[in-house]
């Protein structure tokens, strides 16, 4: 039997949902999210991007050279993204030299310790967490000001064409990867399911 990201997505629907629509997202659309919340969740996920960096710079060291272009690509995209969070960080006067809270805490340990797993599982986790975030900030609709930015960061249609293109990757992997490591990818992806919804809980319910 061989694995897919699209059938990982259809055996763990509800995970996926939980890590992909939350209230944050919706008060966002709404426009009703409070500062505290929205202030915690940018701190705190320029703190995860710089992990997920480092653990993309993994990702290729383990990959085929015919996987290099994609993968650069994304590499040339987080260093973009993170000018982008000291610049919005900047403008709400936030600090960035701050304490992980400890739900990245673990996160962050979780993107390394996939440093000692097969490529396969590594693409496929690179392509799930890009793609909770393709997914998550663009099915609550157009956003207002300033969320909108945001939105639309993930959620543009290059964005969108790169999260294919990991997906085709790690589709062309596991596709010969063995019934073990197709189990670790799928294991790897409940992971990152879980981890997403937590961290959407974890600014949500920032102290005010
Ligand atoms: C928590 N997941 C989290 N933050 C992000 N910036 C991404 C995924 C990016 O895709």
């Amino acid at each position: 039997m061989t694995l897919t990201c699209k059938q990982l997505l259809q055996n763990h629907a509800q995970a996926w949902h939980e890590a992909t629509v939350h209230p944050f997202l919706e008060q966002c659309k709404l426009g009703t999210i409070q500062p505290q919340q929205f202030n915690t969740w940018l701190v705190q996920d320029y703190l995860f991007v710089v992990d997920f960096t480092r653990m993309v710079g993994r990702t290729l060291a383990s990959a085929p050279p015919h996987h290099f272009d994609v993968i650069l690509g994304g590499l040339t995209a987080l260093k973009d993204e993170l000018n982008w969070f000291k610049e919005k960080a900047a403008q709400r006067q936030l600090n960035l030299d701050t304490a992980k809270q400890p739900t990245c805490i673990e996160y962050c340990e979780y993107m390394q310790s996939l440093a000692t797993m097969p490529y396969p599982v590594q693409a496929s986790t690179f392509w799930a967490i890009e793609f909770a975030y393709n997914q998550g900030w663009q099915l609550p609709g157009v956003m207002p000001k300033p969320y909108i930015e945001f939105a639309d960061r993930w959620g543009n249609r290059g964005f969108t064409e790169y999260v294919k293109l990991l997906e085709q990757q790690a589709d062309e992997v596991l596709q010969t990867a063995s019934a073990t490591v197709q189990k670790q990818a799928e294991e790897a992806f409940l992971r990152v399911a879980k981890f997403e919804k937590d961290f959407w809980q974890m600014a949500f319910h920032a102290a005010q």
